[in-house]
């Protein structure tokens, strides 16, 4: 939409003017978006929450998802029975002005176990996008999966989430999304962004 467009080439403010605005960010093939914001409010086609195993809610931006998408979304979660850490399923969007929530399930980081973390964190950005287009969603937005309570520092997540974005652009499916968004919602998390997405869209 023209709001969500508008968001997306001129970045949205940060919260309190102290913080450092982040730079405007050249769009790769105008398909790559960074947004500063509540995912809930974005009119797009699908958003992707940071749920948990359960798939029952919870906090962070999980709890803003099903309190701005009401009761339903709950009701349809429980038919799920749950998801694995690594991989997502997807559900109607309720009250929320998107079309369908996908709900990717971020490991919770270990130091100790960063490889397999790696893997987990690309396998939600994976089947999320497969899922999108397996759903004739043409545009996603993705919430920075696992770097709040889940703890997956945002400058190890940041190019993991880009990377995994960029192979699906360029593989098979690529052609079938129109738009991908990074949802931050954290400083922390826009300068993640602000600093990896160049490295791997170089600005031409
Ligand atoms: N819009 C966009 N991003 C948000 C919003 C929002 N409204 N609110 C928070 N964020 P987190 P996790 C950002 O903790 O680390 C839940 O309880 C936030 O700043 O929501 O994957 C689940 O049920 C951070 O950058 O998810 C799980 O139990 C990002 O969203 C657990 O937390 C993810 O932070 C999952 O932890």
């Amino acid at each position: 939409t023209v709001s969500l467009l508008y968001r997306i080439n001129k970045l949205a403010p940060p919260a309190a003017p102290a913080t450092a605005t982040p730079k405007p960010f050249k769009p790769f093939n105008d398909r790559i978006g960074l947004y500063r914001g509540d995912i809930t409010k974005l009119q797009i086609d699908a958003i992707v929450n940071a749920a948990n195993n359960s798939l029952l809610g919870g906090g962070g931006v999980d709890g803003a998802i099903h309190r701005a998408a009401g009761s339903g979304l709950l009701r349809e979660c429980r038919q799920l029975r749950g998801c694995d850490t690594g991989s997502a399923k997807i559900t109607g969007a309720y009250n929320l002005p998107c079309k369908k929530v996908i709900h990717a399930v971020g490991p919770i980081y270990d130091s100790n176990l960063v490889k397999e973390c790696e893997e987990d964190l690309a396998g939600c950005y994976s089947t999320s996008l497969k899922l999108a287009v397996e759903n004739e969603c043409k545009s996603i937005a993705f919430s920075a999966l696992s770097t709040g309570v889940y703890g997956y520092p945002s400058n190890d997540a940041a190019p993991v989430a880009i990377r995994t974005v960029k192979e699906f652009l360029e593989g098979g499916d690529g052609d079938k999304l129109d738009k991908v968004v990074f949802c931050t919602f954290t400083q922390k998390d826009v300068d993640a962004y602000n600093h990896w997405l160049p490295h791997f869209f170089p600005p031409t």
